[in-house]
């Protein structure tokens, strides 16, 4: 298999003259435009499964689905997948959604013991009429559709519950610190895979993967599998999506309100500050004390993202550049 690198080399020497096949010169040149940018620190990993199918030509659906797969199950961390926080109660229940740029659109919430709610999100997608299945349903329907069944709460965490169970104060609170330094049961409770991706034939494509927020009222759904909260697509215009507390997303239909904003005009990252300024405005002194992460990408492949409070960071991936993780502004400043 061809590296990453000798593909950036090889498309070089294409320029140079030397006698490649013509379907590899056209592949290379349509490619320039793919992009993938998710969440978070760990958004390179994800980015990194994105990028395999971006780079060989596939589409941006089939990219997101891959890189939240990624998130879902090779991440181990206390917010996403496999590794997640469990409920109050103690159980690991995922939420999660896909969408493409045409409007098609799946979602999964409130799953329990499978391994990948963003594959049967997409399942919700392209096999029914419908957009959305919760709880028991939604794992009676992935298992039809061949998912197994498997308990997934993880020592770590069931560990981490006990802990909690002992106080047992529940209170969402924002994250300023990358996730990396997040542990179960320290003050980083909550942060989420989100994931928009344009590919070489211009399409648009978002997935969001979480298993929301720890120590979650059991039957609690966040912004992550809500279209026009925890994401939204339009190849028309571009997509968003977002992380933090996701009450705050669903009160504002905060990604379709950033998608409207790019159609209006605004940049990515002007586009995810006007959502956010509507939450402000909405609600300021609550918005002071919970973050909010917003990331867009509009139809030219430019990227964007804001945050409430400082802390939020978004890897980028494509052709050019390689893979960055690059700091979001914020509407409150540091400390
Ligand atoms: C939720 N938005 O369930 C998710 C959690 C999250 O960063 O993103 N945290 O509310």
């Amino acid at each position: 298999m061809i590296s990453r690198r000798d593909w950036l080399k090889t498309t070089s020497l294409t320029g140079a003259g030397l006698l490649l096949p013509a379907s590899f010169a056209v592949h290379a040149k349509t490619n320039q435009q793919a992009r993938v940018v998710s969440t978070w620190d760990f958004g390179v990993g994800a980015n990194q499964a994105a990028w395999q199918v971006l780079r060989n030509g596939g589409s941006a659906l089939d990219a997101v689905e891959q890189g939240a797969r990624w998130a879902e199950s090779d991440l181990c961390n206390a917010t996403v997948g496999r590794c997640g926080n469990p409920d109050r109660d103690g159980h690991l229940s995922l939420d999660a959604s896909i969408m493409d740029g045409d409007g098609r659109c799946g979602s999964v919430a409130a799953l329990e013991d499978i391994l990948h709610p963003i594959s049967v999100a997409r399942r919700v997608m392209e096999k029914t009429p419908h957009v959305m299945l919760v709880g028991a349903g939604a794992q009676q329907f992935a298992v039809e559709q061949g998912f197994q069944k498997r308990r997934l709460l993880t020592p770590t965490a069931k560990k981490a519950w006990q802990e909690w169970k002992k106080e047992s104060k529940y209170q969402p609170q924002m994250n300023v610190e990358r996730l990396s330094k997040a542990i179960p049961g320290d003050k980083s409770n909550h942060d989420t895979l989100g994931m928009l991706a344009i590919d070489s034939q211009g399409r648009l494509a978002g997935a969001c993967t979480t298993s929301g927020m720890a120590w979650k009222l059991r039957g609690r759904v966040g912004d992550s599998p809500i279209i026009g909260a925890g994401l939204y697509v339009d190849n028309q215009v571009g997509a968003a999506t977002a992380s933090g507390v996701g009450e705050e997303m669903i009160r504002n239909a905060a990604s379709f309100l950033a998608v409207e904003m790019m159609r209006q005009g605004k940049s990515p990252s002007e586009a995810c500050l006007a959502a956010l300024e509507r939450i402000v405005q909405k609600r300021e002194e609550a918005s002071k004390n919970l973050q909010v992460c917003l990331l867009a990408i509009n139809k030219h492949g430019e990227t964007g993202a804001y945050a409430l409070h400082h802390g939020f960071v978004y890897a980028v991936c494509d052709h050019d550049k390689d893979e960055r993780l690059l700091d979001s502004a914020s509407v409150y400043a540091k400390g």
